[in-house]
């Protein structure tokens, strides 16, 4: 067995600098010695039984510039989809409400936007600042910012950012091609620079090979520091999307990658993200074992499916799980100090 499974405690510190090598020999460890050093690790850093509800918003759908090829929102791709502008502020403040009474402690705002434009930010400000004053957790994902952009956000209160390396460098290329690497790099860093948490993971069953998702969890835990939240997708197959028809990775694979995001990034919180509606609840048991500890509640995710608000409590009600206060990984941080 891999030294690192041996003693997963031993990785209760966080390191940034993981080789593709030592990655792998846990990725690939045997299942049961992966799983049981995931759990181990993750009751001793985090609460093994909390699992923190968000809850997504698409505050503008469709018509993206981007042709990433997974997403159906880009306008590169006839998907069917309707697209539509910026949602009036006072409308993303009811569905904020409405996601707190429905037990979400976290508000995700999306927007199909290759960046963030001048013009719309005093309304993206205005919305930062009515959910925060509901008492939600606030996250946006408004694609690339420029200087300045994020410290404006951050002073309206926003305290996580989403934006994805989404996959490998390599198979990057082959998935998107109207933004680079780097420009997600550079994003990144200006969250991180203007004070605000960084949510950053990917996708995988987009057809990639294991190595892909090896190098991707590689890439995400050699960011230094890691992202608070590290969002693990299943590709939702839309139809009319290029990536359409991709064969779904099988549970196990999904698991291992999970797992995995919790013996390298301990302190984060790894958020069991997109796909979750095409997964059985012995799946998602699966993934609360190997240290997933959030998920997106409601029956939309920004446009695509989600498992009901109904189903999600049997799920709880079944596993004995409760919904996690905001900060997990900022207590996983003052824990291991
Ligand atoms: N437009 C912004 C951007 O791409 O940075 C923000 C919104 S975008 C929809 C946010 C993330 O959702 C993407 O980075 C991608 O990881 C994920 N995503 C989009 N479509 C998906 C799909 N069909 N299945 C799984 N994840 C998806
Ligand atoms: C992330 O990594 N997953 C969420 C959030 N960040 C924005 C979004 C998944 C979107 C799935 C496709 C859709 O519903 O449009
Ligand atoms: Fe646009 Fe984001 Fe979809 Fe890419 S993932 S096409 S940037 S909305």
């Amino acid at each position: 067995m891999t030294a690192f499974l041996a003693d997963p405690l031993s990785l209760a510190k966080a390191r940034f600098d993981w080789t593709r090598d030592e990655v792998e020999s846990i990725h690939n460890a045997p299942f049961t010695d992966l799983i049981f050093a995931a759990q181990t690790l993750h009751r001793e850093v985090h609460q093994p039984n909390k699992v923190q509800k968000s809850r997504l918003l698409s505050i503008k759908t469709g018509g993206c510039a981007e042709d990433c090829g997974y997403c159906n929102q880009s306008a590169h791709f006839d998907t069917g989809l309707k697209a539509s502008k910026l949602m009036n502020p006072v409308v993303v403040e009811a569905k904020a409400r409405d996601a707190k009474a429905g037990g979400a402690t976290r508000f995700c705002m999306g927007a199909a936007w290759r960046e963030l434009k001048p013009r719309d930010e005093p309304a993206i400000l205005e919305m930062v600042k009515r959910v925060k004053a509901l008492g939600l957790e606030t996250c946006m994902t408004l694609g690339m910012l420029e200087d300045g952009q994020a410290e404006r956000l951050a002073e309206a209160g926003l305290d996580f950012y989403n934006h994805n390396l989404d996959t490998s460098p390599e198979y990057y290329k082959k998935i998107i091609t109207t933004r680079t690497w780097q420009d997600r790099i550079d994003t990144l860093a200006r969250v991180r620079g203007a004070g605000i948490q960084v949510c950053c993971g990917g996708i995988i069953g987009m057809g990639e090979d294991e190595a892909d998702r090896i190098g991707l969890l590689t890439e995400l835990a050699t960011l230094t520091p890691h992202p608070e939240s590290v969002p693990i997708n299943h590709l939702v197959d839309v139809e009319g999307t290029p990536l359409s028809g991709s064969k779904p990775l099988d549970g196990i694979a999904f698991v291992r990658a999970i797992a995995t995001v919790r013996l390298i990034m301990p302190q984060s919180v790894v958020r069991l993200s997109a796909g979750r509606e095409t997964m059985s609840q012995e799946l998602q048991a699966l993934c609360f074992l190997a240290g997933a500890g959030s998920v997106f509640v409601g029956d939309e995710l920004l446009t695509t499916p989600n498992p009901e608000l109904a189903s999600d409590s049997a799920l709880f009600e079944t596993l004995g799980l409760e919904g996690d206060e905001p900060g997990a990984a900022k207590r996983a941080q003052s824990a291991t100090a």
